[in-house]
């Protein structure tokens, strides 16, 4: 087999980047280990940046995405009982659209194979090999077949776990990473959600109530790096979050069935540079924001949005110098993104290792914000996302 761009996997990225690709006119084929059913089932993220919702829409991909999303104007962060409104039209002229990762990953599926372009599932690859040489290979099993996919470039989109920054010889990419002490538990209830997004910073830990539609909520506690599902009855589930967000008379906080949840460990991470050789690296595949700030998404698109630009500079002019600077160009915004993403994680979140010296800094902190506009308007601006170059 061959192509011009090899993409592994088909989570955001791979799909982003496979449409941009196409509707430039450059061939590309992905390969995704799991399933269809499995990658669209995958829940996780949910918070669009303009930025997104703009790619979408120059794909002409944005339809459901505008029926079925809600746009979000507030942002609340609660903490000692008070409630710290974010408003965000007012602080940044910008908003953003609550629409569900998997959403967006059904609604790329689906158009790719609709204009018939290749898009394998259960096709694991377990290498890639001649990355220094003009005519790298993607190593996979497919039909219990192995194959190889020869292309130009490889694109690197296949999440933390993946192969393609194991492929990079040693010493070549440095990794920077903190891991964190504990984890968020992620549920889906059918249940009324809050009206606006909020996060909470209380003595017990961080919670968050966000929402799916009108009728299923998405929350989230932080819980101890080693729980498990089984230390989370449903009981304990809502006891903790009403504590948590404030909600002693458990009025506020509507109960409901609970039909999903998943546990993932908090982590930043960024590796550096973003391509080795012939391999170009998108997505979780090549750094990690911790979940607050809702960003992973957002930046796994702003990358590949910079890679399909610079690999059609590429095939029209021959000209590789945007491909080799395409890790200087993403690596600015992805450790803003980190910074924010880390920041917001130290505000809201309880740390195991804090004496009450560092909890009271965070509660000053807390206290500023409620009090200063400017202090909301340096949190929104990066909430809401800054500006992408043009399509
Ligand atoms: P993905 O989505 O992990 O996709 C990688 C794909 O590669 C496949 N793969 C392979 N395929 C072939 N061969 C192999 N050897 C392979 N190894 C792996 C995998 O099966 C998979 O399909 O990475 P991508 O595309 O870079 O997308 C990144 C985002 O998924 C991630 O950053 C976000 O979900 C992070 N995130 C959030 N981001 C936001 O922008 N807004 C949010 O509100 C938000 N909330 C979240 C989040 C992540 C969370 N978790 C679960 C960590 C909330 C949570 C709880
Ligand atoms: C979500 O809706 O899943 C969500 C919202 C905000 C975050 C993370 C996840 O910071």
């Amino acid at each position: 087999m061959r192509t011009q761009i090899g993409i592994i996997g088909a989570g955001p990225a791979g799909l982003f980047l496979s449409h941009l690709l196409h509707r430039a006119g450059i061939d590309c084929v992905v390969l995704e280990a799991r399933s269809r059913a499995y990658v669209e089932g995958r829940v996780r993220a949910g918070v669009l940046e303009p930025g997104t919702i703009e790619t979408l829409e120059y794909l002409g991909l944005d339809a459901r995405m505008r029926r079925e999303g809600m746009v979000d104007e507030g942002l609340d962060i609660r903490f000692r009982g008070k409630t710290i409104h974010l408003d965000l039209p007012g602080l940044t002229g910008k908003r953003v659209t609550i629409y569900g990762q998997q959403e967006v990953v059904k609604d790329l599926i689906e158009a790719r194979l609709k204009d018939s372009q290749p898009l394998l599932f259960d096709a694991k690859v377990s290498g890639i090999s001649d990355l220094d040489g003009d005519r790298p290979k993607i190593h996979f099993n497919h039909d219990g077949r192995d194959e190889v996919l020869e292309c130009d470039y490889v694109a690197g989109c296949d999440g933390f776990h993946g192969v393609s920054r194991a492929a990079v010889p040693a010493g070549r990419i440095t990794d920077f990473e903190r891991v964190y002490d504990f984890a968020w538990l992620g549920v889906l209830s059918r249940s009324k959600p809050l009206a606006d997004m909020t996060y909470s910073n209380s003595d017990r830990g961080f919670a968050l109530c966000s929402r799916r539609s009108g009728t299923v909520s998405r929350l989230y506690l932080q819980i101890d790096a080693n729980d498990d599902h089984e230390s989370w009855s449903e009981d304990r589930f809502w006891d903790e979050l009403h504590a948590r967000m404030f909600d002693e008379n458990r009025d506020e906080i509507v109960e409901g069935e609970i039909f999903q949840r998943d546990i993932a460990r908090l982590r930043s991470f960024v590796a550096s540079p973003m391509q080795y050789g012939r391999l170009l690296l998108a997505g979780d595949a090549v750094h990690i924001t911790p979940p607050a700030g809702a960003k992973g998404l957002n930046l796994a698109v702003a990358d590949v949005r910079v890679m399909a630009a610079a690999l059609v500079d590429f095939y029209r002019t021959g000209n590789r110098d945007r491909i080799n600077g395409y890790s200087g160009k993403c690596l600015d915004r992805v450790w803003k993104t980190v910074r924010f993403s880390t920041t917001l994680t130290g505000l809201l979140h309880k740390f195991p290792e804090h004496s009450p010296f560092e909890r009271n800094l965070q509660l000053a902190e807390l206290e500023y914000i409620f009090g200063s506009r400017a202090a909301q308007t340096t949190i929104a601006e990066r909430y809401v996302g800054t500006p992408l170059d043009p399509l």
